[in-house]
């Protein structure tokens, strides 16, 4: 049985969603980033880093249990586990990695700055030109690659594409006009498609409501 440690945010799906394809078992701990749970104790024993997802594997190597936090690295380890969405030959693997290290170090950070500085209340331009002019960027890319494949690590459905799906939602958000990016945009609706994609996204979503209804009340 897994543990899993998540918030319905952009990597805190990609988790979610992993668990779900795979059909792993797990068990779902809310740590609510929006309410500072990520800084208590018990959770900073997991992740001392703050952030979600993390997991703890009762079963885990050499069947002793096993914490691990990072989603390219939790990514890795469940597909490993079960044997799916990472590819075994070497250059279809490798591939793979490249597509989930480009939504690590590319995608994640860029968007996720992109959408702070552009929702952040002082308004610093530069912040937003530079953010947004590099998601703009990061979408050519993929939606040329995903002119040429089906998925961005080839024809199979990956991890690659698990990382990444979730920040390719709400792309106002980020200034990003989907209709410029078309093939990302196909890429996008076929992942939607799937049944354990709505399950992983369903996860924790009533409770953030919840949470921000509270909070917008007062
Ligand atoms: N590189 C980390 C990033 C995780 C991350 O940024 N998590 C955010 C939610 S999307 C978080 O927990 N933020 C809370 C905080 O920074 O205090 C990963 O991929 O796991």
């Amino acid at each position: 049985m897994i543990e899993l440690y998540t918030w319905p945010t952009p990597n805190g799906r990609k988790v979610n969603i992993m668990l779900e394809e795979t059909g792993l078992p797990y068990t779902v701990y809310p740590v609510n980033t929006q309410a500072g749970d990520q800084f208590k104790p018990e959770f900073l024993a997991i992740n001392p880093n703050n952030k979600i997802p993390a997991i703890i594997d009762r079963n885990g190597p050499g069947d002793k249990p096993f914490a691990l936090f990072e989603s390219g690295a939790i990514l890795i380890y469940l597909a490993e586990k079960a044997g799916k969405f990472l590819p075994y030959e070497p250059a279809a693997k490798y591939t793979t990695l490249q597509w989930l290290m480009f939504q690590m170090g590319g995608v994640g950070p860029m968007f996720g700055q992109a959408g702070y500085f552009r929702s952040a209340k002082d308004k610093q331009q530069g912040a937003i030109d530079r953010f947004t002019n590099e998601v703009n960027r990061l979408h050519k890319v993929m939606n040329q690659r995903l002119g040429q494949s089906e998925y961005l690590a080839g024809e199979r459905y990956t991890i690659a594409d698990i990382a990444t799906w979730p920040w390719v939602s709400n792309p106002e958000r980020r200034g990003v006009d989907m209709a410029l990016y078309p093939n990302v945009q196909r890429w996008y609706e076929g992942i939607l498609a799937r049944p354990a994609v709505q399950r992983g996204m369903a996860l924790l979503a009533d409770e953030r409501t919840a949470h921000e209804r509270a909070r917008a009340n007062g």
